[in-house]
C-alpha cells in the first residue's frame, strides 16, 4: 500500500512528533486538534510542548508545506488517533472494597466520530492512544461502522501503541520496534506499510487486542517493579539497611534487575495505564491494584521521612529541589514531587521550589523560587526530589556557603554522603535508616 496523505488527530506529546515525522518523510499530513491554543501556536510556527529536537522537526514539516494544521479532519488515505485518555475525576469503580479509577474515553469517541464523514473505502484507521483492552473492537469499530462501511472489509482498522520515552521521543519513534495490531491480518499489513514510512525498528503485525495488551503490560510491569523497589526502601529503613547498597548488590545476580525507589511514580503513562487493566478486570488484578497503592502512597512516605528528619514540619522552611516527574525533563504532569510539596505545606511547612527545567511554572499553591540560590538561601532543609543532573552535580561546599541549611534529605540517591557530610551537612536518604 502506498500512502500520500494522512490525518493525525491529536497534536500532543505523541501526535505532534508523529505527524511531523510523517511529514518530513514526504507524506502530506493534516494535523488536527480541537484546542485553539495548539492550532494557533503551530500556525505561528511555534510549539506548545517541550521535547528535545521537536521544534526543528515541526519547523521543517511546516515549512516544507507537508504539514498543515486544522480543527477538522479531511479526506485522507489514513487516519491516526493520538488523543488523550485521562481519568474521570468524579467517577470511580469499586470491587470488594477496592476503589479504582475509570478511563474517560470521550476524546477517542469524538475523534472516531470526527473521522466518520471523511471515511472512504480502502482507508486505514489506527488508534494509538493508550486504551483499555478491546477498545479498538468494542468502541472505535462500531462508531466507524456507522458510516455504512464494514471494518476489515471496506476499510482497515488497527491499534498500534506508542512506546516512546519522553525526552527521547523523536529518536525512539524511528528506532523502537513497532507493534501493529489489525482487526484482520490485512488491516495489520496496511498499518505496517504506513509505519514503514519512517520506522527503522522492527514492525511486527499482530491482532488489535494483543497490541492493546502489549502496551498495558509494558507499563504495568514497570509500575509493579517500581512498587517493589519502594517497598524494599520501606523495609530497609526498618531493618537498618541502606536500600541503595542492597539493590546494587542484588542486581549483581544475573537475573535480577531491581528498579529505583523514589518519591513515587508520575507522568502520564506508568501511573495511569495499570488502571486500564484494573478497570476492565478488577477481580483479576489484585497485585496491579496494590502496586498502584504503594506508588501513590510514596509521597506520604517521603513527607513522614522529612518530618522525622526535622522533628516537626510546622513553620519549617524547605527548599524543594525538582518538581518534574522524572530526571532531566520539564514535564510536571502527575509529578510525585509536586504532591510532596503540597503535602508538606498541608503540614505547615514553608516550601520554596526550584525546577531548573521550568523555573516559571505556574502551579497553584506552589511558591517557585527564581533561582537555586533563592530557594536554598534561608532554608532549614534541602529536599532533593528529582535526580536532575544539575542537582547531582551540585558542589556541597558551594551550597553550604549560600545556604543556612545544614540538613540534606535525598529521596533519589543523588547526593554522596561522603561529600556532603564533610561540607557540614547532616544527610538523610530515603531507604536508609538515619
Ligand atoms: N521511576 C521510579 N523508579 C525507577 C524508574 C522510574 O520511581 O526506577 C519513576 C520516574 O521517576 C517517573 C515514573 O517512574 O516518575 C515513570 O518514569 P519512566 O521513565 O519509567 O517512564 P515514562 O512514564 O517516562 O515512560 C514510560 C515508558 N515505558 C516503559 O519504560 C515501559 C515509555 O517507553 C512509554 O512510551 C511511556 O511510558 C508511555 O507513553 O506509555
Amino acid at each position: 500500500m502506498n500512502f500520500q496523505k494522512i490525518c493525525v488527530l491529536g497534536l500532543g506529546y505523541i501526535g505532534l512528533p508523529t505527524a511531523s515525522t510523517f511529514a518530513t518523510h514526504g507524506l502530506k499530513v493534516v494535523g488536527v486538534d480541537i484546542n485553539p491554543h495548539v492550532i494557533e501556536t503551530l500556525r505561528k510556527g511555534e510549539i506548545h510542548i517541550h521535547e528535545p529536537g521537536l521544534r526543528s522537526v515541526v519547523g521543517a514539516a511546516l515549512s516544507s508545506g507537508n504539514l498543515s494544521v486544522s480543527f477538522q479532519p479531511e479526506e485522507a488515505e489514513a487516519f491516526l488517533i493520538a488523543v488523550p485518555t485521562p481519568f474521570y475525576h468524579d467517577r470511580h469503580g469499586e470491587y470488594e472494597g477496592r476503589t479504582y479509577r475509570l478511563a474517560d474515553m470521550r476524546a477517542v469517541s469524538s475523534a472516531a466520530e470526527a473521522i466518520l464523514p471523511h471515511l472512504r473505502k480502502g482507508n486505514l484507521v489506527i488508534l494509538e492512544s493508550t486504551s483499555p483492552p478491546r477498545t479498538t473492537v468494542d468502541l472505535v469499530q462500531p462508531i466507524l461502522e456507522r458510516s455504512g462501511l464494514k471494518a476489515g472489509v471496506d476499510f482497515y482498522l488497527c491499534y498500534s501503541p506508542e512506546r516512546v520515552l519522553p525526552g527521547q521521543i523523536l529518536r525512539e519513534l524511528v528506532e523502537n520496534a513497532r507493534v501493529v495490531g489489525g482487526i484482520t491480518p490485512e488491516s495489520a499489513e496496511a498499518g505496517c506499510a504506513l509505519y514503514a514510512t519512517f520506522v527503522k525498528g522492527e514492525i511486527i503485525a499482530t491482532d488489535a487486542t494483543t497490541a492493546e495488551m502489549v502496551k498495558l503490560m509494558e507499563n504495568t510491569t514497570r509500575d509493579v517493579n517500581i512498587a517493589i523497589a519502594n517497598e524494599f526502601a520501606r523495609l530497609a529503613e526498618k531493618f537498618g539497611v541502606d536500600v541503595w547498597e542492597a539493590i546494587s548488590l542484588a542486581n549483581r545476580h544475573p537475573r535480577i534487575n531491581i528498579l529505583n525507589p523514589g518519591p513515587g511514580v508520575g507522568g502520564h503513562c506508568i501511573s495511569v495505564d495499570p488502571w486500564f487493566l484494573v478497570e476492565t478486570a478488577p477481580e483479576l488484578t489484585a497485585l496491579i491494584y496494590h502496586a498502584r497503592l504503594v506508588n501513590d502512597g510514596q509521597p506520604h512516605f517521603v513527607v513522614a521521612r522529612v518530618k522525622q528528619a526535622l522533628g516537626s514540619l510546622n513553620g519549617k522552611k524547605i527548599a524543594a529541589l525538582g518538581l518534574a516527574y522524572k530526571p532531566d525533563v520539564d514535564d510536571l504532569r502527575e509529578s510525585p514531587a509536586v504532591e510532596v510539596v503540597h503535602l508538606l505545606q498541608k503540614e505547615g511547612a514553608q516550601v520554596k521550589a526550584w525546577e531548573p527545567f521550568k523555573p516559571d511554572a505556574n502551579l497553584e499553591g506552589i511558591h517557585m523560587a527564581p533561582s537555586l540560590a533563592a530557594a536554598v538561601q534561608d532554608a532549614d532543609a534541602l529536599l532533593l526530589l528529582v535526580r536532575h543532573t544539575e542537582f547531582t552535580n551540585l558542589k556541597p561546599v558551594e551550597i553550604a556557603s549560600t545556604s543556612i541549611a545544614r540538613l540534606a534529605i535525598d529521596c533519589v540517591n543523588g547526593w554522596d554522603r561522603d561529600l556532603w557530610e564533610p561540607a557540614g551537612f547532616q544527610v538523610f536518604r530515603l531507604g536508609v535508616h538515619p
